[in-house]
């Protein structure tokens, strides 16, 4: 708290109903749930990332070594930070796109980018938080800093990281965003969820083609969407013909996982639908797709992330090398 300011919500009985009205508001703004942390430093998940990038499975994201004290601790991203609210948005679609003669592009990217769509809603619910308690200092996070944001969704109680890495929630699933506001208020916070409900199901890492996964981590030189988002230069022969036919992220892990097969409903936000030219796709247009057609059809869509050049190297390798895919780690992949 700045010295000199003065909360209007100050005692636990306001506090509480305050967050109240925060969390209705979410709900509001088309959140599917929302969970309050105190800010603190992460002591588990630092030694788990310092595994994770001492073993190179961050593999060419160079970013994720970057503000590792920042990573792990908030109070060092945000002067005075007391509390984090987490924010789930269910993303999954309504309609899948056809896989019949057709690439595969995850369900994540239907629509417009993420980031963008979020970021706007955390700003409005800042400013609903700061309509009732002015002074209140908040940042919205959604990708956008280095903040471990399936780890405080947990604290909060929002759900359990999975043996595929990913946050679940029981009734729910993982086909979800998860974006922060990080805030000077100290809202009371919500009991952190410690049981695990994967128990001894192991779908996700027997059904992975690349076996990118072992109980709860994954390996990003191995993961198809790591190949085929974030890697620069060729695809390692390894994989070749271990795709599936994914050019642009993938579901595997999330597809196979019985809470999403129970629970997952569609997604209310239209900024999440597939343009009408996505829907029309096959491989032929995939293949023949103009750069124009590309900056033009996916302007505000997630695809840009790759580039046109990028998508076109995985179609090439989707389309050309159809050898099996081979067990080994590609050369230079450490593996423990
Ligand atoms: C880097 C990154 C990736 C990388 C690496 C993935 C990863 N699991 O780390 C790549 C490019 C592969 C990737 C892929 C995807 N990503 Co991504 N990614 C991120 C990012 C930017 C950071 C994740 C991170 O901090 N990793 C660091 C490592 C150390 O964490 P970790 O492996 O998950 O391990 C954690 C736990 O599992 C545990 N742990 C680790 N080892 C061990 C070992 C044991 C024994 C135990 C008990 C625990 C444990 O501790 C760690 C810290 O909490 C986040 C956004 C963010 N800022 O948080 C999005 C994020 C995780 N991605 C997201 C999505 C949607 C995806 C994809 C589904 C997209 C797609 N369809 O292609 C895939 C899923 C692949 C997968 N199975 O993870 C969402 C997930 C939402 C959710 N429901 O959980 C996030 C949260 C983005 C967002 N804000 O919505 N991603
Ligand atoms: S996203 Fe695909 S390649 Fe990556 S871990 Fe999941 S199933 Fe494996
Ligand atoms: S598929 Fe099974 S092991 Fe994997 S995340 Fe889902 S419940 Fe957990």
């Amino acid at each position: 708290m700045e010295e000199g300011r003065k909360e209007l919500f100050s005692n636990t009985k306001d506090q509480h109903s305050f967050k109240n009205m925060v969390r209705a508001k979410a709900v509001e703004l088309g959140f599917d749930n929302s969970g309050f942390s105190a800010v603190d430093f992460l002591p588990e998940e630092a030694k788990y990332l310092r595994q994770w990038l001492d073993r190179g499975a961050h593999a060419g994201m160079t970013y994720m070594e970057n503000h590792f004290e920042k990573r792990t601790d908030p109070a060092l991203l945000f002067e005075n930070a007391k509390s984090v609210i987490s924010l789930t948005f269910n993303y999954f679609p309504k309609k899948i796109l056809p896989t019949e003669n057709n690439y595969k592009i995850s369900k994540y990217a239907y629509g417009k980018d993420y980031h963008f769509v979020l970021k706007e809603k955390l700003w409005t619910l800042i400013r609903y938080m700061q309509s009732i308690e002015p002074g209140l200092s908040a940042r919205p996070f959604v990708d956008s800093a280095p903040v471990l944001d399936k780890a405080w969704a947990q604290k909060s109680g929002l759900g359990w990281i999975g043996k595929n890495t990913l946050l679940i929630q029981q009734r729910k699933g993982s086909f979800f965003f998860i974006g922060e506001i990080i805030t000077d208020y100290a809202f009371p916070p919500d009991e952190a969820l410690t049981a695990n409900y994967c128990g001894k199901c192991t779908r996700c890492i027997e059904a992975c083609p690349t076996q990118a996964l072992r109980p709860y981590s994954v390996d990003a030189n191995r993961c198809i969407s790591y190949l085929t988002i974030e890697h620069k230069g060729e695809i390692p022969e390894t994989f070749a013909g271990g795709f599936q036919n994914w050019i642009f992220g993938c579901d595997i892990c999330q597809d196979v996982c019985p809470y999403n097969i129970r629970f997952a409903v569609p997604t209310q936000e239209e900024a999440f639908s597939p343009p009408a030219e996505l829907m029309e796709m096959n491989k032929e247009k995939w293949e023949n797709l103009s750069r124009e057609d590309f900056r033009k059809w996916f302007k505000k869509s997630p695809l840009k992330r790759s580039k046109y050049e990028g998508l076109q190297r995985n179609i090439r390798f989707a389309k050309e090398i159809k050898k099996q895919p081979v067990e080994e780690p590609p050369p230079g992949t450490k593996r423990d």
